[in-house]
């Protein structure tokens, strides 16, 4: 039976609605609607995220073309901190951080994958009472084969006066940070963020030059086929490692899904659920991802999707690093398959 026209008028008006109400939600606005405050603070926080989606955008847009232009693509020929070959990509996007924050006020310090210490702003900018911990373009080795990249941060608001200028304050557990998330650039441009309530994603809108809500209070599911880890690696495992990966190999309903770039890995897991894992190598047992700017700000989200991020012995956002760029194992994704891993680490099976 045909529906009266006036209803069928008013549903289109609704769904009209509905995308217009979805469009103007942009993730300043989101932040406040979070908070459901209009404070100093709450005015702050949205502030900085609409700051990182200003370096997502520049980010964004420089990748899209890199294939394009000169000097964007390749190797500076330096070693950065980590004892990593520096991509011109890597340069390009830690400065972009530093250019959308400087003038911003709202930050004292950004501290950086790519940068040995903290970068303190200037005395002749605004200084503001955050701290951005970021790792500017993570997964750089796809840069220049045009795959899935991220770029990963952290806010924290300074504790103390940094009286020694040694960021001091910065060393302290996962637990403290007030802001967390990624931008995937793939084929199209994510933002997934969280303040503490709830993981929120806003796809990059190239015609309004805007990141748009895509997906409210996402949840990871409790598990998932899938299993990222680089297996190249396994004789350089402990044997209990090695004896998970044996299992998955023989129980079915398991798939292997490794990019090279762990916020592609993470934000699939996150949507279809799973596990990653970095574990300890014999000669590195603290492995290769940093705390600070890399596993805690991803264990902050997925944690609050409802999922699991631990050392194997402890959880990510527990631990309190002892320098700045300090590495840790990872284990991260859904409660299910991270207990699993857990549980091969601590009993054997
Ligand atoms: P490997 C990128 O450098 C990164 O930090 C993660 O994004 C990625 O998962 C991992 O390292 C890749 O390291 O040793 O597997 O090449």
């Amino acid at each position: 039976m045909a529906q009266a026209p006036e209803s069928l008028e008013l549903l289109n008006n609704n769904a009209t609605d509905k995308s217009l109400n979805r469009d103007c939600t942009t993730l300043s606005r989101h932040v406040l609607q979070q908070l459901q405050s209009f404070s100093p603070q709450a005015q702050d926080l949205s502030a900085l995220m609409n700051r990182i989606a200003l370096a997502g955008k520049l980010i964004a847009r420089r990748l899209s073309r890199a294939g394009l232009m000169e000097g964007v693509l390749g190797f500076t020929g330096d070693v950065n901190v980590q004892g990593e070959s520096v991509q011109k990509m890597d340069v390009y996007a830690n400065d972009v951080f530093i250019s959308v924050f400087e003038q911003s006020g709202l930050v004292c310090r950004l501290a950086s994958e790519e940068m040995d210490e903290p970068y303190y702003i200037p005395e002749n900018c605004p200084i503001g009472r955050y701290t951005l911990l970021y790792d500017p373009i993570d997964g750089s080795s796809n840069t220049d084969t045009n795959l899935s990249l991220g770029s990963i941060f952290s806010i924290r608001q300074q504790e103390g006066a940094d009286l020694t200028g040694e960021a001091a304050d910065l060393l302290s557990a996962g637990r403290q940070q007030i802001a967390a998330g990624y931008i995937l650039y793939g084929p199209s441009t994510m933002l997934v963020y969280t303040i503490g309530k709830g993981v929120h994603s806003f796809t990059l809108d190239p015609s309004l030059g805007e990141f748009i809500l895509t997906e409210e209070n996402i949840r990871i599911p409790n598990h998932g086929s899938v299993y990222s880890v680089n297996e190249g690696n396994f004789w350089q495992w402990d044997e209990s490692i090695r004896e998970y990966i044996r299992y998955v190999h023989r129980t079915e309903g398991y798939t292997a899904r490794y990019s090279g770039a762990m916020v592609s890995d993470i934000h699939r897991i996150l949507v279809q659920g799973g596990v990653f894992l970095y574990p300890g190598t014999l000669p590195k047992p603290e492995g290769k991802l940093r705390l600070l700017y890399e596993s805690a700000p991803l264990a902050f989200v997925i944690e609050q999707a409802g999922g699991r991020a631990t050392t194997g012995h402890m959880d990510i956002l527990d631990v309190v690093p002892k320098q700045l760029h300090q590495r840790v194992p990872l284990i991260i994704g859904s409660p299910k398959d991270v207990a699993k891993v857990e549980s091969f680490i601590q009993n054997g099976h």
